[in-house]
């Protein structure tokens, strides 16, 4: 905070120089009184006063050599190699690729990492975690070795439990080293150029079968994904909507989610390739970020199509206020692409879900209904373009003439609150969690047990198909 103006100069070339070196948000108080004050361009030279300088250059962060050889050791002897990358790996993507396959390793994705590797890879398992996939989960159960690579992935019963696997973590902050599993070797460095001073230490493995394994997993997850999207719902099933946007998303197209049920299929459904972005809020997850985030892409990146998926919830929180924003500003975008899509199903639905399945409760619809509010027309009327769905056979169309529009488009996509986000890996406590919900008189019980017996169906369908082959 300043209090006089002859602190100024300092404060910014700092508050910069932090933000630039630490990518961090810096705030700068400038109380009322000291704003009307006369501007200082160098303060007096005496006791107390500093004087400041511009520029910040960011460093090559690359491990010691010892400690490389050792990770390398490490990775060289395990046989079942299983990856895991966050934010920190964005933009190392060949990287990773190189090292995953001299590993003959299999590579899943913390949450904010999913634009770190392509999802077209066939060994990229995907997501990880309550939100992840089948294949991430059962790589981390069965790995011998675990490298860490720019991630923070706080949820640990979902990496290989302690004792299993040897671990190497990458990371560019100390203080995330080790953090989250009992790494054997912690490399402070740069994912991109530490992965690049590893790949001349290692050995590409002969033996594939642990890589064979992996990808024949991914194969078989995709297609129950696919099989997943097309059940039938009331009226709209949620992952068809993801599931039909993934082949249509365009070249280097930005992806911004929110805190809801839209990101139980933002993480499954959406293959994300080179070029694209994806986020969301991630370690507060906090409601309402995923139109903001998609106004400051648009900001940043005109000329890049856009792409928002939100609760109504959260529109009703405050995305309508929003599209009062994109509606003053879209016109200066040389694409003026920006896709709102709205999971209209008239709940709070990621809460009642959570509080079905880890508590045991009913939904309680006091607190978890959510009224229901034209967010079509309502576009409409600020000038934006609406489309109303609620058929599941529209869903396609909708895409194709949202991702072609003059405009920013927002999708009012009326969809069934019943379709369960399934975790990977259902244990006994959630099982129990969710029978108890249901005999306390939940009041969607039909559609809930309809729509959870559909979607466990179809993964041990797809799986016995397969075996029949
Ligand atoms: C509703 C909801 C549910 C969620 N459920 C899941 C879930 O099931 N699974 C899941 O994965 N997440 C989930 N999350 C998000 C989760 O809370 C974490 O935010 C996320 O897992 C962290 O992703 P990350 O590791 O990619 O990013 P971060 O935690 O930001 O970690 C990035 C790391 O990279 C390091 N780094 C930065 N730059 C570099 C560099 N140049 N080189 C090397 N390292 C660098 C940083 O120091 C940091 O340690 C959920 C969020 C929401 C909103
Ligand atoms: C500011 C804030 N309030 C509450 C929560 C807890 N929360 C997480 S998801 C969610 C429900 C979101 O509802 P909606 O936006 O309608 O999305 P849906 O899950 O129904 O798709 C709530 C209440 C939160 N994460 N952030
Ligand atoms: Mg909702």
């Amino acid at each position: 905070m300043a209090t006089n103006p002859s602190q100024i100069r300092t404060l910014v070339d700092r508050a910069i120089r932090i933000a630039l070196a630490e990518k961090t948000v810096t705030c700068i108080i400038l109380p009322n009184d000291v704003q009307e004050l006369d501007a200082v361009t160098s303060p007096d030279r005496k006791h107390g006063t500093t004087f400041t300088g511009l520029g910040f250059t960011r460093p090559d962060i690359v491990p010691a050599r010892d400690d490389l050889k050792r990770a390398a050791d490490v990775l060289n002897a395990g046989r079942k190699v299983a990856m895991l990358v966050g934010a920190g790996a964005l933009g190392a993507s060949e990287e990773i690729a190189v090292v995953a396959d001299m590993l003959g390793a299999g590579v899943a994705k913390a949450l904010l990492g999913k634009a770190a590797i392509s999802d077209d890879l066939p060994y990229v398992t995907g997501s990880i975690g309550l939100l992840g996939t089948k294949p991430s989960y059962e790589m981390m159960m069965e790995c011998d070795t675990l490298l860490m690579v720019g991630s923070g992935f706080p949820y640990s019963e979902f990496l290989p439990k302690e004792g299993q696997a040897r671990g190497v973590q990458i990371d560019i902050s100390p203080r995330m080293l080790g953090l989250r599993y009992p790494m054997e070797v912690n490399l402070q460095g740069d994912a991109v150029l530490t992965l690049r001073a590893l790949v001349p230490l290692l050995q590409r493995k002969g033996d594939r079968h642990w890589r064979e394994g992996i990808e024949k997993n991914v194969k078989e997850w995709w297609e129950i994904m696919q099989a997943r999207a097309l059940l039938p719902a009331n009226p709209i099933n949620p992952q068809r909507l993801f599931w039909e946007l993934s082949p249509r998303l365009p070249e280097n197209c930005i992806l911004t989610c929110d805190s809801g049920s839209s990101a139980n299929w933002y993480a499954r459904d959406l293959k994300v390739r080179p070029g694209m972005k994806a986020s969301l809020s991630g370690g507060l997850a906090t409601m309402c970020p995923g139109i903001p985030y998609a106004i400051a892409a648009k900001m940043n990146y005109p000329d890049r199509t856009v792409i928002a998926m939100v609760g109504d919830g959260a529109m009703q929180m405050q995305g309508i206020n929003n599209l009062v924003t994109i509606s003053k500003n879209w016109k200066n975008w040389s694409n003026p692409r920006l896709i709102v899509l709205v999971l209209n199903n008239r709940d709070l639905n990621q809460v009642t879900w959570e509080q079905r399945v880890m508590n045991g409760d009913a939904k309680f619809s006091g607190s978890q209904d959510v009224p229901l509010f034209p967010y079509a027309r309502y576009a409409e009327m600020l000038g934006l373009e609406g489309i109303e769905l609620s058929a599941p056979d529209q869903v396609a169309a909708a895409w194709t003439v949202a991702l072609s529009a003059d405009r920013p488009v927002v999708i009012d996509a009326h969809c069934d609150p019943d379709v369960p986000p399934l975790p990977p890996h259902i244990t006994f406590e959630q099982a129990k969690g969710f029978l108890s919900s249901l005999m306390k008189g939940d009041p969607n019980l039909g559609g809930i047990v309809s729509q959870s017996a559909k979607q466990m169906m179809s993964t041990l369908l797809t799986r016995s198909e397969k075996k029949e082959k």
